[in-house]
């Protein structure tokens, strides 16, 4: 591989080192790429194109909708529903999962897919990103239902993410190892720029949104309680904290410098009846699969993220992950406390 490598070719150079491959795979990869430059078109675009703004519905966990929101998902519909690589797909957009129409072919695939992540930056230009996971459908193309996406992290095929942001990225798994590309506006195309991206094991560097700390577990109280005593404290050294509010942003700033990102669960989301506030299809597990893949952890606390076995298609965790030592620390912390 040299500089200059589009994702395409990348894509269709891995696929050829899988022997039985067939290319569905490959087209799978590249419909999603596209829906990501579209979707990447009309971020950027932003207001010109009168992107802006709520849609006026929301969605099934009782979130408003940004008119964002809703055209990212039509797009990624459209542009991954038609070629025959699938065979059903679930989105965080939508309350049911999406069966592919009559009129088109179906896949052994499965597509989870946020498909704009950290919406509430939409509106003051701050960076999103999309987030997509790839499954295999173990009942069948023919009538896939609920069940067959509720399949542990550990079995997906691929994931990955784009970010819009000063540039946009695609970043990526297949399962052996993670690889960045960054989009060259001029011509079209993502070019890898970000070969074999590893996390850096230590940190000094962390994020969490600091307004729920009183709500927060203990482990996570003492961690940060630690951290904040910078070189005075524990830890002997001084951190620096950041919260994008924006998932991918945050993943992607832990993939290039290292860090430990924390939605934790707390006593508010408790009171709310819910398991966390990230969603475990289209948040944790794909995140969670690039994280390791580049060297890092993922847990809820006392778990590893990819190894929970789904129970509802929409279902939240809580999601600690980043640098390993940083997360086996915390995770060491959640098992003392028992
Ligand atoms: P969304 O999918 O509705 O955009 O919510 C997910 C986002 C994450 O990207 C981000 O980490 C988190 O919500 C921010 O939450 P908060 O506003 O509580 O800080
Ligand atoms: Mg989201």
């Amino acid at each position: 591989m040299h500089h200059g490598t589009t994702i395409t070719q990348f894509i269709s150079e891995e696929q050829r080192r899988v022997t039985g491959a067939t290319g569905e795979f490959t087209g799978l990869l590249n419909d999603i790429v596209t829906a990501c430059k579209m979707i990447s078109h009309q971020v950027n675009h932003g207001a010109l194109v009168g992107a802006l703004g709520t849609a006026g519905s929301e969605n099934v966990q009782g979130e408003t909708q940004k008119k964002l929101d809703v055209l990212s998902n039509e797009l990624f519909i459209q542009s991954t529903e038609w070629a025959g690589h699938l065979a059903a797909m679930a989105s965080e957009e939508m309350d049911d999962i999406y069966q592919i129409p009559e009129e088109y072919l179906r896949g052994k695939y499965l597509l989870t897919f946020d498909p704009l992540d950290g919406s509430s930056n939409i509106d003051v230009n701050v960076s999103v990103g999309t987030i997509f996971s790839i499954l295999r459908c173990p009942g069948g193309k023919d009538k896939p239902t609920i069940r067959d996406f509720l399949q542990a992290g550990t079995q997906q095929v691929a994931a990955g993410y784009a970010l819009y942001g000063p540039s946009t990225m695609m970043v990526l798994t297949t399962g052996s190892g993670v690889n960045g590309f960054t989009l060259d506006q001029n011509i079209g195309e993502f070019i890898l720029t970000h070969p074999d991206l590893k996390i850096p094991a230590e940190t000094q560097e962390f994020a969490i949104n600091a307004s729920n700390q009183r709500f927060w577990d203990a482990p996570v109280k003492r961690y940060v309680e630690e951290c904040l005593a910078g070189s005075e404290g524990p830890r002997g050294k001084d951190f620096n904290m950041r919260w994008i509010a924006s998932m991918v942003a945050e993943v992607h700033r832990i993939l290039v410098r290292g860090g430990v990102f924390m939605y934790p669960m707390d006593e508010k989301i408790r009171a709310k009846g819910q398991g966390g506030k990230l969603r475990l299809l289209y948040e944790a597990n794909p995140m969670s699969f690039v994280i390791e893949q580049a060297g890092g952890g993922s847990i809820t606390g006392p778990d590893r993220i990819m190894e929970l076995q789904p129970e509802g298609l929409h279902q939240r965790v809580p999601v600690i992950l980043g640098s390993r030592t940083e997360v086996e620390r915390l995770q060491a912390y959640y098992r003392e406390q028992g």
